[in-house]
């Protein structure tokens, strides 16, 4: 295991970073005793002639160039030196020591009180690792993010004890290996190079994400899926859909943990990553980011997302634009046709309330084919991405930060914005509170959603959290005794509460041919 400064240093080298413009103070001392030999120190006098040094270095190298100052002060000496560079989009990786993280708080002599704040104004980044183990991945994340273009400053503030501790398991090796590539779109050799590593490639898998969605590329994901023949997944914690959930390439989406989710790409020599973070993981299941033998390519519009990533090859491209250039370059491959997904499976049936995956097969079946769902039920994914058969581009949102209350004011917003279709909420008796004032205005402007109610009685997927971190019973898990019926008709929206299949049937029929906005309450199982 490496510690966070063998992991910077080697990052560092990696870069090219191998001098260190600087003036140094106590704080410093312990990133600069572990200083390999390859590496040297040039000291300047004062804070703003280091910064300004450093500036001519990297302006006349067009490179990045690294800087380490001593806390507050000598960062505060740098900043007037700082407004030249900023204005000269110099890729300068500003770095100062801060005090033993601790004792911040108690603002002790030295500590650099809020650092990130100090120095914001400035730069394109600004940052204090939250903990020692990922020094060396917020150092990648600024020197990234330093040479993306727009080129700029960044600034990192480091505890100083931090830099014995162990970095991340796999940060030494992967961080080092990772590139960045920003541009307008994918160069010509960029898309060689990357139709032949695809091409050529003996188990590639494609991980989609909502850019993929937004910016209209489902039909390029499907042919570039059926030229490679290689399983579809999407990527964690999805707020959109970007591929049919039929196609005989669809695995569904990866679980959301970091040795999960390695452990599901496991067999692929190559991973490519399209409109996604590098992940947005939720549930803390640590682990290597990769199996071995795996490499990551990423194609993101996002700077921030290609920059913070701990693994994989990053290109800063429209991703839509991308996605087409590969869907038309790579070749048909020699492997056998991926062979069509098995059926549905048959949901249970269990007395006091729908099986959610059998709600969501009966809504499959009548829902018309093009329907758009708004999805904030959050204990019944799995269940969901199993059921459904969603074909057409922009069928699926889902809040893209996990903030609940976003489903059925989004519904409601949807349904306005799309009359040719229809809106179906679906949307968890916990959710629905934050957001229930929407069905007045549903109601008002006659919107003609409508709005499933998946009645539990519980925030099941806290239960489900509670499970994994073994909390026990917690207080403030259950919903009991809303009546969804009454609140519905007391906003002005007709409603009916069922707790079987036919009732659902009817009630749903009814509520997609009346053109007004309709509220089922369904009581549901929830199994732990
Ligand atoms: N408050 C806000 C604004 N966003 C949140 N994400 C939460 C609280 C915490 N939270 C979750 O992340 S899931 C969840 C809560 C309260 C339970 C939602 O319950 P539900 O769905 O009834 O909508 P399930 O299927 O029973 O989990
Ligand atoms: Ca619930």
């Amino acid at each position: 295991m490496a510690t966070t400064s063998e992991a910077t240093y080697a990052l560092l080298r990696a870069h090219g970073l191998t001098t260190i413009f600087g003036n140094p103070g106590s704080n410093e001392l312990p990133f600069l005793s572990g200083m390999p030999a390859d590496f040297r120190y040039i000291l300047g006098l004062h804070e703003g002639g280091v910064v300004s040094m450093a500036d001519g270095y990297s302006l006349v190298r067009g490179e990045g160039a690294f800087i380490n100052l001593h806390a507050a002060s000598g960062s505060g000496n740098a900043m007037g030196a700082l407004t030249n560079s900023v204005y000269s989009h110099s890729p300068l990786i500003v770095t100062a020591g801060q005090q033993v993280r601790s004792t911040i708080g108690q603002e002790v002599m030295l500590a650099n009180v809020d650092a990130p704040s100090l120095m914001r104004p400035l730069v394109k980044y600004s940052a204090e690792p939250t903990c020692a183990e990922d020094v060396p991945r917020t150092m990648s994340q600024a020197i990234n993010l330093a040479t993306s273009a727009p080129r700029g400053p960044v600034y990192v503030s480091v505890p100083y004890d931090d830099w014995a501790k162990d970095a991340a398991e796999d940060s030494a090796e992967e961080l080092s290996k990772r590139v960045v590539h920003s541009g307008t779109g994918l160069s010509e050799t960029q898309l060689d190079r990357l139709t032949s590593l695809l091409a050529e490639a003996e188990n590639p898998v494609l991980i989609l994400g909502p850019a993929v969605d937004a910016q209209a590329g489902n039909d390029d994901a499907v042919t570039l899926a059926e030229k490679l023949q290689a399983p579809v997944w999407i990527a964690p914690s999805p707020s959109r859909c970007p591929f049919p959930t039929r196609h005989p390439a669809f695995r569904g989406v990866l679980p959301a943990g970091i040795a999960d989710l390695a452990a599901a790409l496991d067999g692929h020599d190559l991973a490519v990553v399209i409109g996604a973070p590098v992940f947005r993981y939720h549930q803390y299941v640590p682990g290597r980011y990769l199996p071995s033998g795996t490499s990551l390519v990423h194609l993101t519009d996002d700077p921030s997302e290609a920059s913070r990533a701990p693994v994989g090859e990053a290109f800063v491209v429209p991703v839509g634009a991308a996605l087409a250039a590969l869907a038309e370059s790579v070749p048909p491959t020699q492997r056998e046709p991926l062979r069509p997904l098995p059926d549905f499976a048959e949901p249970e049936v269990h007395a006091g309330g729908l099986d959610p995956a059998h709600l969501f097969a009966r809504i499959r079946t009548q829902a018309p084919d093009d329907a758009i769902y708004v999805n904030e039920s959050t204990s019944t994914s799995d269940a969901f991405w199993s059921q459904m058969d969603l074909s057409q581009q922009g069928s699926y949102f889902f809040p893209a930060s996990g903030g609940l209350g976003f489903g059925l004011p989004a519904a409601v917003g949807a349904q306005l914005g799309s009359a040719d279709r229809q809106v179906i909420g679906l949307i968890g008796d916990g959710s629905a509170n934050y957001g229930i004032t929407a069905l007045w205005t549903a109601a008002q402007y006659e919107i003609p959603v409508v709005v499933i109610i998946l009645k539990n009685g519980t925030y099941g997927a806290l239960r489900g959290f509670g499970r994994l971190l073994k909390t026990g019973e917690t207080p403030g898990l259950d919903v009991p005794d809303i009546d969804f019926v009454h609140l519905a008709e007391g906003y002005g929206v007709s409603a009916v509460s069922v707790d079987n299949a036919d009732d659902f049937d009817s009630a749903f029929k009814e509520a997609l041919s009346v053109r007004k906005p309709r509220l089922i309450e369904v009581t549901t199982t929830y199994t732990a």
